[in-house]
């Protein structure tokens, strides 16, 4: 049998002045253009579990618009997050009526399952591994059930297959994802990531994550390698022993992390030389009304709210370049909050800096809280869950403030001058650091 992997892609912001913000502001468009064009890896993972009698094939949308002949499939498998999940929808809508078997998985599919299920076939709920290979031997056999719920019932990275990389076109993309954790410790209200899949934080083994990059490097010469985690170095020791293994490979990567990797000097200094680029780091908000409570187990963040300025500088200074993430509209947050940012920013002086606004992602504690406040503009408005769009009544201002200070903010942060001014002043901080015996000199680095 053949089964299409079929991806929704992309990114994107409903709202059309953000769209077009997007698309002038440098910094912006920078960051947007690379990971734009990042592959499913959860499709890549599936394809790996597919017993070798099957043909498979990868596909995503945006490629397949409604004008398109849609790919031929015994079994279609669609992967997407609450952005796009409408058009998978529709996609699904579409193979169905065609008689074609239609499987859907991902975040939002684990969320909202019974939504899902009025489009496809059958619904993937939570880590794909655990269900995937029971799913087909029932479709081949003809025991092919609606719902396929993997909760309660941990995979174990251990036994993580090899992501069938070699299924890309290998000149459309450069950036290519591997997963080196699933889950976090800490439990932010608004988070919509691999917490929903599983309550644990789990490690893959280092000499998995490097038979990974290996295999990349097999496909691609010089690729930058982006960590699919939420938070990569709980765990120091181990984080230690991950990018002293990088280290050996020789590519570029990216992660993103908590503040607490600012603690261990030892692993900043082996970032660098393990070929981190950068880390992004949700600092969420310089106020505290706006961090307290968001951490809902011990208030983590909130207690870290000191120690941010000196952090990120100390990071900077080891020469690893830091993504300061902020949300904007934060409970307890006022209008005052647009301009405490970007003084933040121009104290602090982060290479890349991300402004979101809070979005309550259906199955997080903060879609429910929200939902039974009566603060959620409109249910089921998933195409605005884009992270730049507002769905909710904020606490501190109205939607339009909300709104207008977020593309306002996003102009002075993101305009040609800031983002070159905080560029410079990453390479003097490392400079700096360098100088008080801290890390390799910039120049050396990059000339690598
Ligand atoms: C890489 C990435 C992207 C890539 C995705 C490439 C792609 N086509 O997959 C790009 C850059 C394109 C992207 C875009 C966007 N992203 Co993004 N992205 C991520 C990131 C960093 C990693 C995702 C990942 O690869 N996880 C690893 C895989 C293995 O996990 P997984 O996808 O959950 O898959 C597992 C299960 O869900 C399941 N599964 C998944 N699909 C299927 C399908 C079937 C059939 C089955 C059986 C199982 C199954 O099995 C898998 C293995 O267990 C996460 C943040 C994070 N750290 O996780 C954000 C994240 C997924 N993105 C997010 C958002 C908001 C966006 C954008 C809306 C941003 C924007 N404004 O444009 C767009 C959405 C575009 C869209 N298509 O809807 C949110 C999504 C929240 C949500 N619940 O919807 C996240 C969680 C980040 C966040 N801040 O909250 N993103």
């Amino acid at each position: 049998m053949h089964i299409a992997l079929i991806a929704m892609s992309g990114i994107r912001a409903h709202n059309p002045e953000l769209t077009e913000l997007g698309m002038t502001l440098p910094g912006f468009v920078e960051r947007g253009n690379a990971i734009a064009s990042l592959p499913s890896l959860s499709l890549l993972t599936l394809a790996a579990l597919i017993p070798e009698r099957h043909t498979v094939s990868y596909h995503e949308v945006p490629d397949l618009t409604e004008a398109t002949e849609l790919p031929d499939a015994d079994l279609v498998a669609i992967s997407t997050f609450s952005a796009q999940v409408k058009e998978a929808y529709e996609l699904a809508d579409r193979y169905c009526g065609n008689g074609v078997t239609t499987v859907m998985g991902g975040l939002h599919v684990t969320s909202c399952p019974d939504e899902a299920l009025q489009h496809c076939d059958a619904v993937a709920i939570g880590e794909g591994e655990v269900v995937w290979p029971q799913l087909l031997d029932d479709f081949e056999s003809g025991t092919f059930e609606s719902v396929y719920d993997a909760r309660g019932c941990e995979f174990d990275l251990a036994e993580a297959p090899m992501p069938r990389f070699d299924l890309l076109d290998t000149d459309r993309y450069n950036r290519i994802t591997v997963q080196t954790n699933r889950g976090c410790p800490w439990q932010c209200e608004f988070c919509a990531s691999s917490i929903l899949l599983t309550p644990r934080y789990k490690l893959k083994p280092v000499a998995k994550v490097i038979d990974e990059i290996r295999e990349i490097k097999r496909l691609w010469p010089r690729p930058f390698v982006e960590f699919a985690d939420d938070n990569s170095f709980v765990n120091k020791r181990r984080s230690r022993q991950l990018v002293e293994a990088m280290a050996e490979e020789d590519v570029r990567w990216f992660t993103e992390t908590d503040i607490s990797v600012a603690d261990d000097t030892e692993l900043l200094r082996l970032l660098r030389e393990g070929g981190c680029a950068e880390v992004l780091i949700g600092l969420e908000s310089p106020s505290v009304a706006g961090l307290d409570g968001l951490e809902l187990k011990r208030n983590w963040k909130l207690k870290q709210i000191e120690r941010y300025r000196e952090a990120v500088g100390r990071i900077q200074a080891h020469g690893i370049a830091v993504n300061a993430c902020f949300i904007l509209g934060l409970d307890g947050d006022g209008p005052e909050i647009f301009e405490a940012v970007e003084q933040f920013v121009e104290e602090t002086l982060p290479f890349d800096v991300q402004i979101t606004v809070q979005t309550p992602f259906p199955g997080t504690p903060l879609y429910e809280r929200l939902r039974q406040e009566g603060r959620l503009l409109e249910e089921g408005a998933w195409e605005k869950c884009t992270l730049f769009d507002v769905t909710y009544q904020p606490t501190g201002m109205t939607v339009q403030e909300l709104e207008h200070g977020l593309v306002e903010l996003g102009r002075r942060l993101y305009s040609e001058e800031a983002t070159r001014h905080r560029k410079r002043s990453f390479v003097e901080q490392w400079r700096t650091g360098r100088r008080a015996g801290r890390a390799a000199e910039p120049e050396e680095v990059a000339s690598r």
